[in-house]
């Protein structure tokens, strides 16, 4: 096999942070780049190089690869769907030119392999609600799922005029322990796991009854790195894939934490978020991941909800 090496642009997030990881415990540490422009985690960016990178320096991207002779970059980078409605202009700027630098990099150099995220913002208020197919109608209403629209439509692009081996999946709210998620409508099921444990209580900023799609991040992670892994003629859609695992209401999460927690209590005070959640599907169709890729999630919520307060209670020692 001839020897990879692996860029993780945006590796601080919540994602790039259990992604690092993983790809380090696959290709070894010097092999997999962490580059951010928050300092990565302690536990993670002393194990391998780190370099601070922002996305719109195409320049540095560019050198990055050269240096270390980088063959697979994963981006992460980008605004979520509650911060972008605040500032516009830089989530449109950061997720866009963020990809389009990738992209005509990897135009150039033709051996990249580049995965880059969609979400399931992608759909609006006008898709279907129930069992979202992966080809409907895709009417998004935040500037978020607006930026994962069109940056699918150029990842498809790109691939099909210049042969960029680009990847992608539509991921659902992601929930894990690592680190915390920053400016998601989805938040909520992390933080309600770690007042669970400090506070006995949350507050949570959506309706009791509000459903949406969700997964834990050792299966996205799992999922992300299968489909990395495929065999090129396996990947028949080069926009990106619906993903699925679980979907569950603040009410059905509170049920599942109370299980370990009997005396967790939650309360419910709507804010802004909700409008974002109400326009987002419930639950999503990943039947072509399954059949083109294999695809198969492993958590639903109460192996997740044992999951993760098992290594927060930890954590919090
Ligand atoms: C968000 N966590 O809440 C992200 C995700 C499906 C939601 O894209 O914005």
């Amino acid at each position: 096999m001839s020897k990879e090496t692996v860029l993780v642009l945006g590796s601080s997030g919540q994602i790039g942070t259990d992604l690092v990881h993983a790809l380090r415990n696959i290709y070894g540490n010097d092999n997999v780049i962490a580059a951010d422009l928050k300092a990565q985690p302690i536990a993670i960016g002393q194990a391998g190089p780190f370099e601070f990178i922002d996305v719109l320096d195409a320049v540095k991207i560019s050198e990055t690869i050269n240096k270390y002779k980088v063959t697979q970059v994963y981006l992460l980078a980008a605004l979520l769907s509650a911060t972008a409605e605040q500032k516009i202009k830089s989530a449109w700027r950061l997720n866009m030119e963020g990809l389009f630098n990738l992209l005509e990099i990897a135009r150039e150099q033709k051996h990249l392999k580049i995965f880059w995220p969609s979400s399931i913002a992608v759909f609006g208020p006008t898709t279907p609600r129930q069992n979202t197919p992966q080809y409907t109608v895709m009417e998004p209403s935040t500037v978020y799922g607006i930026s994962k629209l069109a940056g699918e439509r150029w990842c498809e692009y790109y691939h099909q005029k210049f042969a960029v081996d680009v990847r992608s999946i539509r991921y659902p709210g992601l929930i894990s322990y690592k680190a915390d998620p920053g400016g998601g409508t989805t938040d909520y099921a992390v933080a309600i796991y770690h007042e669970a444990l400090k506070a006995g209580s949350y507050q949570c900023y959506l309706k009791s009854d509000t459903r949406m799609p969700m997964m834990y991040m050792p299966d996205a992670i799992r999922g992300t790195l299968e489909l990395m892994h495929a065999d090129a003629a396996k990947i028949k859609i080069r926009s990106s894939y619906n993903l699925s695992a679980i979907d569950f209401t603040p009410a059905e999460i509170a049920a599942s934490i109370q299980t370990h927690l009997p005396a967790f209590s939650i309360s419910y005070a709507p804010d802004v978020r909700q409008a974002i959640a109400d326009s987002w599907p419930q639950s999503i169709n990943d039947a072509e991941a399954r059949n083109h890729w294999g695809w198969q999630h492993e958590y639903d919520l109460n192996k997740m909800t044992a999951d993760m307060l098992q290594h927060l209670a930890i954590l919090k020692k």
